[in-house]
This record gives structure tokens, sequence and C-alpha cells, in this order.
């Protein structure tokens, strides 16, 4: 993780002011989910169409997949305007449904047990004052983002490609608050826990676990802080996990438990959801049977166009600017190509600014089409080489789709 300290000391002094000048209680006052408005957005695959929502706490204009508990996806268009996604629209997805509305932090604590030499309990005062903050740009994206394309469909949440988001997050290593319990050798995985739970009686917590070497490489992080301010209630105040490269389904939100384990996690969240096929991106055909299944772990690269919609009409002869933005998945951008010949020809974009290897990349080139219908492509390849592919992957759960996207124009 780089780690510019004289820029991470000033913003964290700017962002403690914030967080003593209010930011200290999370709360969902106010929360009126009756208030929809009657616009809707149409996301291109069946069923696709979604009302637009400002009536949830903390966010701005969101589609809303489910209300309780919340689905909520960026609106696409929200990726054209930088490379951070801001945090009143960033996308929020929870599993139950018993989520605190309000959450005061003064009393809230970090509690750490099981293989180590000491149990912790943490203010977050002392997360802010004892430990060396850290700042680190990263993506945070749903195992099941853009799942209402596959096809054949599967069940879980219809998402769009907005069930992602870039953030800059603020707050300490995992290795320094495993490194003050001081792990015992008998530690196996790490178990993260929030406080949200499920209605009925018996409802698994949604608990997630990584292995030990894992949990304490230095990069994985508990987050105070997204893009400068505390995180809004429904994206996990007052802390979250956040393991770079990897699919959110482990970002614990709202988390105030670690368990260090001396077995693998057995956790219905660990061993019976969010399992991928042990295949290449995931991939099986339908009704494929007696696959070796794993859980879900690092991402994949992805690119879009953000400043082009399907089906939009463009001018012939002229210069298009065609824009967008790139992640590599579990490490960064290498290039990003694109093809207004509907994958014949490839020609280089130009990346904007490198925020580090686990951020958006944005890029940005220019086509000239001839009159009539046109194809764009877009391709990323990430710094280890994994290049996108050119068909879609399958699997039950609707995980790890990362085609290279097409846009059809009409030029005239
Ligand atoms: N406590 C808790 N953390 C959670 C979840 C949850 O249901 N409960 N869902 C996970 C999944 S599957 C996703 S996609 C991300 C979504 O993060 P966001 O709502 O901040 O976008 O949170 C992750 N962390
Ligand atoms: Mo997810």
């Amino acid at each position: 993780m780089k780690s510019n300290s004289h820029d991470v000391d000033a913003r964290r002094r700017t962002m403690l002011r914030g967080l003593a000048a209010g930011g200290l209680a999370g709360t969902m006052a106010g929360w009126n989910p009756s208030a929809w408005s009657a616009q809707t957005v149409n996301l291109p695959f069946a069923g696709g169409e979604r009302d637009l929502t400002s009536a949830f706490p903390q966010k701005g204009e969101m589609l809303l997949l489910r209300t309780r508990p919340p689905l909520l996806e960026t609106p696409f268009a929200v990726f054209d305007r930088g490379v951070f996604t801001p945090n009143d629209q960033f996308f929020v997805r929870w599993h139950l449904a018993d989520i605190p509305t309000k959450i005061d932090g003064a009393a809230f604590r970090l509690n750490v047990h099981g293989q180590i030499e000491r149990s912790l309990s943490l203010s977050l005062t002392d997360l802010r004052t004892q430990f060396e903050p850290v700042e680190l740009a990263a993506v945070n994206q749903c195992s099941g983002n853009s799942r209402g394309f596959f096809d054949q469909r599967v069940a879980g949440a219809q998402w769009g490609n907005g069930a992602m988001g870039n953030a800059l997050w603020t707050g300490v290593r995992l290795r320094d608050i495993l490194a003050r319990a001081g792990l015992k050798g008998s530690a196996v995985q790490a178990r993260f826990n929030g406080l949200d739970a499920g209605v009925l009686p018996g409802t698994p917590k949604f608990m997630k676990s990584l292995d030990i070497d894992h949990a304490r490489d230095g990069e994985v992080m508990i987050a105070y802080a997204m893009n400068g301010q505390p995180l809004p209630l429904l994206n996990g105040f007052p802390l979250r996990l956040i393991v770079p490269g990897w699919y959110s389904t482990y970002w614990v939100k709202m988390l105030n438990d670690i368990e260090v384990l001396d077995h693998p996690d057995d956790n219905f969240w660990m061993s019976k959801a969010y399992l991928i096929p042990d295949t290449p991106q995931a991939n099986i055909a339908p009704g494929q049977t007696g696959v070796k299944m794993v859980p879900i772990n690092r991402m994949v690269p992805r690119s879009f166009a953000t400043n082009l919609t399907n089906g939009q009409n463009v001018a012939a002869g002229k210069p298009l600017t065609v824009r967008g933005i790139a992640f590599g998945g579990d490490t960064g951008v290498r290039d990003v190509s694109v093809s207004s010949d509907g994958g014949t020809t490839w020609a280089a974009t130009r990346l904007g600014h490198d925020h580090g290897k686990y951020s958006f990349r944005q890029w940005e080139t220019h086509v000239m089409p001839n009159a009539g219908p046109l194809v764009l492509k877009i391709k990323a390849t990430n710094t280890a080489g994994v290049v996108q592919p050119d068909t879609a992957n399958w699997n039950t759960g609707g995980f790890m789709r990362n085609v290279v996207e097409s846009i059809a124009l009409m030029a005239s």
C-alpha cells in the first residue's frame, strides 16, 4: 500500500474535524420509504424497469431493486462524472433486514477475540489515534454485479452494471490490529461479523472469513472513512472491512466483531453461499453438474464506456469522444482498447491518472464513425496480462461477469 504520510495526516485532520462535528453517530432518522419518485429507468434486459428513489438516508438518486433489506444500484451516468463514486450514490447491498437505524459512535466498540493473546475492545477514537492511518483507493464490486445480463437468467438481485463503486478508503491496517492482539500459533482464519441480523430467529448472521495470511497482508484494512467522510450508515457506518481486489461480499459492514479461528470457517455464508465453479472464469454450461465449488475470491478486469449508451445516435464523419472507466480486478490496469468495427480492429486508449492498482482508471479515445450502424467494444487487460473475455461466462450464482462490453450506435 502506498501511504504518503503528509497527505494522509492532512486529510485525516480535516476528516477528524468532520467526524467530531457530528459524524460520530449514524442515523436513519427521517427515512421515509414511501417517498418514491414516479421516475423509472429501464435497464437493458427483460424485467429491467427500476424506480428511481432518493428516499434513503444519506443517499441521492438511486435505482431501487428492493426496499428491505435495501438493494440500491448506482445510476450508470454517475461513473462518467469522476473516478471516485460519490458516497451518496454509492450502491447499497444488505442480506439481512434487521439493520441498526442509529449507531452511537461514542459507545461503539470493535471486539477482537479467539486465537489471540489479548482480547481487544477498541473505540473509534482508539482506532483513529493509536494506529497508523492508511489510505487506499479501491473498487468495491458485488460478486453479482451485472447479473441481470446473464443468459440464461439466474436467481438473485437483478443488477445492471451499477453494483460497483470506487472510493478512497481511510482507516487502519488489519495487520496492525492483529499484531496488537497477538496471534496464537493456532490462528487459521479471521472471521468478520457486523451489527446487522436477520429478522427470523435462527437466520445465520452475515459473517465472512479470510485466511490468516491474507488478513495480515498489510493491505486488508478497516475503514472509518470513505472519500474523506464517515461511512454512510447504509455503507457500513462506523467501520467496514476493505479487502482490496476481492469481491465485496468480504467487505463486512458495520464491523464490530473479529474472531480469530483455529479452523476454516464453515458458517453458511462461507460454505453454502457465494460459491463459484472452480473452472476458468468460473464458467460452466447451464445444467452442468458435478463441478467442484470454491468460495468466490479475486476480481477480474472490467471496462465500460460511460459517456455513450446503447442505441444512441451520433454524428457521422466527426470525431466522437469515447471515454469510461476500467479496473484490473486484483491488480492494476495495463491497457484499455476500443474497437469501432465490432471487434475486428482495436486501438489503444489514453489512460487517466493512476490512483493505485485497486482503483478505477479513467480512459479516453476518439473514433470516427461512418454513416450507419456501428458497434463499439471496450476491452481491458490487467497488469498480470488477464484480458476480458469476448464471450460471457455463466454460472448458477450469476457471479463474476466481465465479458467485453458492446455498445450499438447509429451514426448519421
Ligand atoms: N454486515 C454486512 N456486510 C456486508 C453485507 C451484508 O449483508 N452485511 N453484504 C456484502 C455484500 S454481498 C456486498 S455486495 C457489499 C455491499 O457494500 P455496499 O452496500 O457498501 O455497496 O457489502 C458486503 N458487506
Ligand atoms: Mo454482493
